[in-house]
This record gives C-alpha cells, structure tokens and sequence, in this order.
C-alpha cells in the first residue's frame, strides 16, 4: 500500500526546492522527494530485525524467543547489522583520507600537476605532533614524511593509530583500559567484517565494542589525515563570504555543478575555470564565462576555502538538474544518486564520474588521476563548455542566501585570542560564566523521509535562543546557510542575550560554518582544545556539549556519531533508528537501543540516542547540557544575567542624553 502523499510545502521548508518540485510535477518528473512516498519502509529490516548475512536466510525474527536458522538472537543480529553499518562508513571516510595521503605524497616528490603546499603553517604543526623533524627541512620533505607516516596509518597491523595521540590523555586511557585504541584503520574495518561473518562474533556487547573501536579509527584516523591534508594543500580555511541556493546557478553562463566529497578534483576545476583560456573558451561558445558551483560536501570544500557558491544540499542534486540550465554535473565519491543519469536524460545535462571507484550506467567517465589533475580538470570543463549549445529552456529559482563559512578550529582559536595569544580561553570564560550556556555540533545529511531542512533548521533556531553556540558541517551547514542562520550578526536578534553578548563581542555568527563531514574531526580537535584550555574538566565527557545529527541518512554519519560518542559526546540522531527494534511485538528487541544509550554512557561518558521529535531533541540537549555544568560546578543558566554589553549596549547607551551616559559609562556625574 503506497503511504498517503505529502504537499511539496511538507517536502521541504526551502522556497527554492518547492518551486523545483513544482517543476518536475509541469515535466512530469520523479525526484527522491516524491519516490520515498511511493516505498512503504520494510518494518522488520527498519528495525534492524532482519539478518541477511549468509545464504540459510534472510531470517526475520518477528516473535518472542525467534531466532535466526543458525540461532543467532534478534540483539546479536542488531549489533552486526549496525557495525556493519559503522565500517561501511569509516571505510567511505578512510578511503577518502587514504586517497588525499597519496595526493600529498606526489606533491611532495613534485609528481602532482597544479597541486603545493598552501599552508605550510600548518603542515609543521602537524608534523610536530608525530615528531616529524621540521627544522631547516623544506616543506616538500616534511610533507614527504608526514604522507609515508599517513600511508601507514591505513595497514598498520599492531599499535596505536598516530593521530589518536592528539585525544585529551584521559580519554586514550580510557580507550585503552577499555579495549577500543584504535591499531590501523583498515584492520578494524576489515576485522568488522569478519567478526559479522556466519559463525563469528555473536555477542552483541562485545560486536558494539569493536563498532566503537571501528567508527574511532574514522574520526581519529581517515576523517582527521583527510582534514589535515586538505587543509595543507588547499589553506586551512577562513572566514570568506558565500551564497548558498539553487539561485546561484546563471542563465548567462556555463554552470558546471561539482558534487561528492573529494577536493582533489574540485580544487583544480576551481583554478581551471579561472584561467583566461577557459573563460576564452567559454566566450567563444557565446558565454559569459564559467559559473561554478557545488552539491553536498564538495560544496562545503570549495565554499569555505575560495567562497564558491553552494548550490544546495544531499536532496537538491536532482533538483538543480531539473533547472535545464547545468552543463555538467561532477561527481567523484559518496551522496551521489544514480537517479541523475536517468533525470538527465531529459536535460542536456552531462553527468561526469571522475573517480576510479565509481561510474553511474549513462554516466560520461573521465578519470581523475592527481599526476595530471589540471588537464583533466580543464578537459572537463571544455566538455561542460561544448554543451553549452544545446542547453533548451530553463527554470533557475531566483532564491540564494549570502553566508560566511569558513571558520576552522585554527581561525576559531585565533578569533577568540586575536593575533598576539590564540587561544580558547575566551570560550571557556564564556561557558564557565553561562554566557554560553553549551555548545551543540549540528551534523548531517537531508533525509527525504522528513521534511527537507526543517528538523535542522528547527534544532538550530531553538538551541540558539538558548544560548548554546552551534557549530555545523555537512549538509545541515548548508540548510543553516539556505535560512541565512549563517551571515555575520544578522541573525543575532533570534539569539539569546548571553551569547549574543559574545558573538557581538568578537564578531561572529552564532553558528560556525566548520566543513564538511569529513570535517567533524575539526568539532573533535575543539573539544580537546577545550579541555586543554582548563576549567571545563580533563576530558571531552565533562565539557556540557551535545552532537544532533537531525536528518541524517548515510553510513557515514552512523560512523561520525559513534566517533564522537567514544570521544564522550551525547549525539542524538533524528529520524528513526536502523536497531530501533519492535518492543511492542517482540519483547526487548530495543535491547541494543538502551544498550547504546545506558550502556555506552557509562563506559564512556557519552551516549547515542534516536529522537524523532525536534522539542524532544531540544530537551535533551539543553539537560544534558545543564547536567554537565551542575557536575562542574558552574553557575546555573540564567539568562537574564547577560545581554547588556557589546554592540547591543553601546547602542542602547547611544540613546541615552549625554549625562546619563557618562554616568552609565564612568559611574560618575557629569556637569
Ligand atoms: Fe539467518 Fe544466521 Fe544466516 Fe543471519 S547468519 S541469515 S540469522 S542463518
Ligand atoms: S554530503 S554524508 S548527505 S552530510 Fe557529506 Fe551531506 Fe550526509 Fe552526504
């Protein structure tokens, strides 16, 4: 039975994807938006009740005291169904990082065309941390080194995982005492696999401690070297003005759209459709030039580092085919739809797979290879150019936001301690006195299962009233760009008084645009950056933050929330829960849901939890935030303290006739 259908306006919040969806229904289009409504979810295999795992099944355990054929319970069937789900997203992160090591191997032996070392600040601090020597050196051997030591973090068989060095000490000890140090990251991908093969691991507590061990060698392993490195080679990013929408794409130019998550291949289509020969090129199709912009991550990458326009998040792929006015669509990795190739052919669109590991049936393929990354760049780009002509009618909603991404934890660190002491002391001061009252890292995909942005626009606008300081990434950054929640202190009057205070104070937007997913690594060097800076406790468990993911829908976000969750981070998913179980028909199926939650925060101090109602995520939040500051002693939030300085005063003390002024200002009488 197809589940009843939704307006458009219940599809998604966003003006421009309603009118996109319109659109598709005059052509007679299908879009993730409407299929989702036409697949009525398997409930068993939804609750994470189904085992497929060899070929006596699949069993699907719907009754008390079931088991599978082999006699596998319905929690140890959970538990491999969701580490399953964790090393598919560590591998997707890792091989990512895996590739960009590579990258900057051949940069540093000169075999990478277009590539340098842009920021070699920061390649000397990094290779500081693994005792890399730096002096006298040139960057090209330092980044040498720091590539082979890299590379070896993905087969190192025995050990600990190099960068897992630069978790706060209590929080190693912890994964120590508990068994979850990560060793290599291809080793706990791989022993994920094997422990979930027929006939392996089958108990559930002890399947969930790898998972853990798993998704830690993604956030301390791949997600941080490819953070690290893309940071090297492309500049660590700073504040740099954007737009985000699907109004971004041109009627007047070539619009070439890049999509995915690698910058590898994005970074150079940047610099090629810069280069007088192309935009040349572009005239002579009768052009005005080459209008560049990205989906998904690759969207965050480029955004934040050259302030390339984002043309949307996970769920507007189709809908920017559907304006008519794309040439070409670059994918490389991960979040790509297959429904593109399909809806494309509709369109003059071309879509072009780059990457070695991925090509899409009506997909054009040409093959990235970072030894020639600027002639492949530019040969795609004439390609994109030559189909210029036969662009036919287009419909490009005239709905953008401005925003100001860009803020690494480098540049938050520099902001907060100016030029002469970078430094998180500020931050701290602020939490300690309830200025800010927490932080909240909101994460994530779109999902078409929930309305298109709403769940994290909603969190986001009601945490900010409370005073708690968002930091974002991924696809829930760009639906905060699309509402215009990220544009300096334009939407400081939506903020409470406290950390409006702060935000006026030092200038910045309430929400921190930090990158993309492989980016969470940057929320992760914060946290122990915090904790380092002292009066917050000794570790990440301690600091009152919380981890929302409240769209989320990819592998690779179930990987991120058990990263953060192993680092001591309260993470709260949306949506439903892949194990959530069928406890009113099958008496503790939900077993491994309260195990995660209960189970997980005793050990470590944080917890994984699956809310569906965004109030209900609100309250968590704000709870577990004001628990952690009672257990550090700090005052108890109020509001009503703050919201009298900064600009905000200054304007109210403008008003004032002189003498009170003075008086207000100097506390004393003024003739
Ligand atoms: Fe069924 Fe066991 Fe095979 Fe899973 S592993 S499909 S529970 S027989
Ligand atoms: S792209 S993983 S939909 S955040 Fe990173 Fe967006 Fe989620 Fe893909």
């Amino acid at each position: 039975m197809a589940k009843e259908k939704r307006t458009h306006e219940e599809r998604t919040t966003d003006p421009a994807a309603q009118e996109m969806l319109y659109r598709a229904d005059e052509l007679g289009l299908s879009t993730a938006f409407t299929r989702v409504d036409e697949l009525v979810p398997c409930n068993i295999g939804g609750a994470g009740m189904c085992c497929k795992l060899c070929g006596m099944g699949p069993c699907r355990l719907t009754k008390d005291g079931m088991t599978g054929i082999c006699g596998a319970t319905i929690d140890t069937i959970q538990a491999r169904n969701f580490i399953r789900a964790i090393a598919a997203g560590s591998a997707a992160h890792s091989d990512h990082g895996r590739d960009m090591a590579f990258t900057l191997k051949a940069v540093a032996n000169h075999q990478a065309e277009g590539y340098s070392i842009k920021d070699v600040a920061k390649l000397r601090m990094i290779a500081s941390y693994y005792d890399i020597p730096i002096e006298g050196r040139s960057p090209e051997e330092i980044a040498n080194d720091l590539a082979d030591l890299y590379i070896a973090q993905f087969g190192q068989q025995k050990g600990e995982l190099a960068p897992a060095r630069r978790a706060p000490a209590k929080r190693q000890a912890l994964w120590r005492d508990l068994g979850v140090m990560p060793r290599g990251i291809d080793r706990e991908v791989v022993e994920a696999l094997h422990r979930t093969h027929i006939g392996d691991d089958q108990d559930p507590v002890h399947i969930l401690q790898h998972a853990v061990r798993t998704a830690l060698s993604d956030g301390w392993g791949g997600s941080m070297i490819a953070t690290d490195i893309s940071d090297i080679l492309f500049g660590t990013p700073a504040p740099i003005l954007g737009q985000a929408n699907l109004g971004v794409l041109r009627d007047d130019m070539v619009n070439v759209i890049v999509h995915g998550h690698e910058p590898t291949l994005s970074q150079m289509i940047v610099a090629a459709s810069q280069d007088p020969e192309i935009i040349e090129y572009a005239r002579s199709a009768g052009a005005n030039g080459v209008n560049l912009s990205g989906i998904c991550c690759t969207a965050n990458e480029i955004l934040m580092r050259q302030g390339i326009p984002a043309a949307g998040n996970f769920l507007h792929q189709e809908l920017a085919i559907l304006t008519g006015a794309v040439e070409a669509m670059v994918v490389d990795v991960q979040c790509i739809m297959q429904a593109l190739t399909d809806l494309a052919t509709n369109f003059h669109t071309k879509i072009i797979t780059t990457s070695p590991k991925v090509r899409i049936k009506g997909a054009l393929h040409i093959e990235f290879d970072e030894h020639k990354a600027l002639t492949i760049a530019k040969e795609i780009l004439r390609t994109a150019i030559d189909n210029y002509k036969n662009r036919g009618e287009t419909h490009i909603p005239r709905v953008k936001e401005n925003l100001v991404p860009g803020f690494s934890h480098e540049y938050i660190n520099y902001m907060l301690g100016g030029s002469y002491r970078a430094s998180f002391r500020p931050l701290n001061d602020a939490i300690m006195a309830g200025r800010i009252r927490g932080v909240a890292a909101i994460v994530g995909c779109n999902n078409p299962r929930s309305k298109q942005d709403y769940l994290h626009t909603y969190v986001s606008q009601e945490l900010l009233k409370q005073d708690v300081l968002l930091v974002e990434t991924g696809c829930g950054a760009i639906a905060s760009a699309k509402l215009g929640l990220l544009l300096g202190e334009a939407g400081l009057d939506k903020v409470g008084p406290g950390l409006r205070e702060v935000c006026e104070a030092i200038g910045i937007p309430p929400i921190l645009h930090m990158g993309s997913c492989v980016d969470n690594t940057r929320i992760l060097t914060v946290l122990t950056q915090m904790v380092e800076e002292g009066g917050l406790g000794d570790d990440i468990d301690q600091i009152p933050a919380v981890g929302l993911a409240p769209e989320w829908m990819s592998e690779k976000a179930l990987s991120i929330g058990v990263y953060c969750m192993g680092s001591g981070v309260y993470v709260i998913f949306g949506g439903a829960s892949p194990i959530s179980g069928m406890p009113d028909r099958v008496s503790d199926s939900d077993l491994i849901l309260r195990y995660i939650s209960e189970g997980w925060e005793k050990l470590y101090g944080g917890k994984m939890e699956f809310v569906a109602d965004p109030d209900e995520m609100v309250r968590r939040t704000l709870a577990h935030i004001d628990k952690k500051r009672a257990a550090l002693g700090l005052p108890e939030y109020d509001p009503n303290r703050f919201g009298r300085s900064g600009d905000r005063r200054m304007l109210e003390l403008e008003s004032l006739p002189l003498p009170e002024r003075v008086k207000a200002l100097y506390g004393v009488a003024a003739d």
